[in-house]
């Protein structure tokens, strides 16, 4: 058990550390605490879901490993959520997927509306949490040789309209209830496994079906607001992706709509971080994040503290972006404890925003101005030894969730307890 003796005497020795360079850590604090991550549900029982559990996995996504304990009703999800989410610091959202309704009936993915998510909206009203809503546009047999919304068969696009019609008056409900915005992604998996001749019409499809989901206005944006989510190729379409992150940004842009970036769904070399601020000045409403870690293509590892994830929360603190930057997670692997994905993902992406959080921005950015790139070296290399650790301890004790690897006795004793007793 880490001593929380030890844990202030090295915040008292951190927090004049940084006040040395005028950085105040008690302004960090209060800054991580007011940014809430969306984590997914869908980690905690391999993106399953509850409406069709039968049906296999399909959209060009892939869930490895079997690691005891997976969650196999509605009530051992949200069980093991509450146990994750007692182990990270801050109040958070949770986002849900049509695939998790909750419903007695046999009802297909275009008719699960609003009642069928009253199970979670009693739950997050409980955990005193906000909901967020993704239509699944996969798991499906209407998605029909790689098509939903761009399909050339109007009645599978009619269909998959209906399910993005439904998201949107789910996602309402979820605002509305739950007194918070709640966004309501979208991704779909359309595309060619080889070379289209025609790349134009699937596009032309996609808007005029996008265009059909949203017409209705009535819905107040303080409830919910659409995002788009953008790839570069999916398994099975590797040729041609419609929904390219140009579409998508282009969409978002025209339609006043956020735009999602998974930060799985670049090229490997691509800096996601390098898009915010190439999306926000044209008028972007704003962002949603996908955090989640490629390992050579989207393979939808577990976040961890890594060059890309701090990137990422540099460019959001730096450029002043939290405000506009819906931060949610996306990742899946079956390997490992499930709840420990997502307590070691959340951690590591509020760890990297509060390192992101102790800096002299302000005397980066002058030094920046004047040409001084030496400072600017010479500073931002020596912070990342500084105790930023010393912060986050502190932050996890004020925020009463276990410091350093005590969670993961918390973890052992539930799986011991409740996981492995599942099976
Ligand atoms: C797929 C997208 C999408 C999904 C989830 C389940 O490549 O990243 O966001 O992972 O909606
Ligand atoms: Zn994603």
């Amino acid at each position: 058990m880490v001593k929380s003796e030890n844990v202030e005497k090295a915040y008292q020795t951190a927090k004049e550390r940084y006040a040395e360079l005028g950085v105040d850590t008690e302004k960090a604090i209060k800054q991580l605490e007011k940014v809430k991550l969306s984590v997914h549900c869908w980690q905690g029982d391999d993106l399953n879901g509850f409406v069709n559990p039968e049906q296999e996995l399909t959209g060009g996504i892939g869930v490895s490993g079997n690691y005891p304990g997976i969650a196999r009703t509605p009530d051992e999800l949200t069980d093991d959520l509450h146990e994750a989410l007692s182990l990270v610091p801050g109040s958070h959202k949770v986002a849900v997927h049509t695939l998790y309704a909750v419903t007695d009936k046999k009802k297909d993915f275009d008719e699960i509306g609003p009642e069928d998510f009253k199970y979670w909206v009693d739950w997050a009203k409980k955990e005193g949490i906000g909901l967020d809503m993704n239509p699944s546009f996969f798991s499906h047999p209407n998605l029909k040789q790689n098509f939903t919304l761009a399909s050339p068969e109007k009645d599978i696009r009619d269909f998959w309209v209906r399910v993005g019609k439904q998201s949107r008056a789910i996602s309402n409900y979820f605002g509305k209830e739950l007194g918070q915005q709640s966004v309501n992604n979208f991704w779909m998996p359309d595309g060619f496994k080889d070379n289209p001749i025609d790349k134009l019409s699937p596009r032309l499809r996609m808007i005029d079906a996008l265009d059909e989901i949203i017409k209705d206005g009535s819905y107040d944006e303080k409830n919910t607001i659409e995002a788009f989510e953008g790839k570069l190729f999916g398994t099975g379409v590797e040729s041609y992706t419609v929904g390219s992150h140009e579409f998508y940004d282009n969409y978002a842009l025209t339609r006043d709509k956020l735009w999602t970036i998974d930060a799985g769904h670049f090229h490997p070399t691509e800096d996601v971080s390098d898009k915010f601020t190439a999306f926000l000045p044209f008028g972007g409403k704003g962002l949603m994040l996908h955090v989640s870690r490629p390992v050579r293509w989207d393979s939808d590892h577990v976040v961890i503290f890594d060059e890309a994830l701090q990137r990422i929360t540099r460019s959001l603190v730096r450029d002043n972006l939290l405000d506009k930057t819906n931060i949610g997670l996306d990742f899946f692997d079956a390997t490992i404890n499930r709840i420990s994905a997502w307590v070691v993902g959340a951690r590591a992406t509020q760890k990297a925003l509060l390192q992101a959080m102790l800096a002299p921005i302000e005397d980066l950015k002058e030094a920046e101005l004047h040409f001084d790139f030496t400072k600017r070296l010479a500073v931002t290399e020596e912070l990342k030894s500084y105790p930023f650790g010393a912060v986050w301890d502190e932050f996890c004790l004020r925020n009463n969730v276990p410091v350093g690897t005590d969670w993961l006795n918390e973890v052992r004793q539930y799986e011991k307890n409740v996981q492995f007793k599942r099976n």
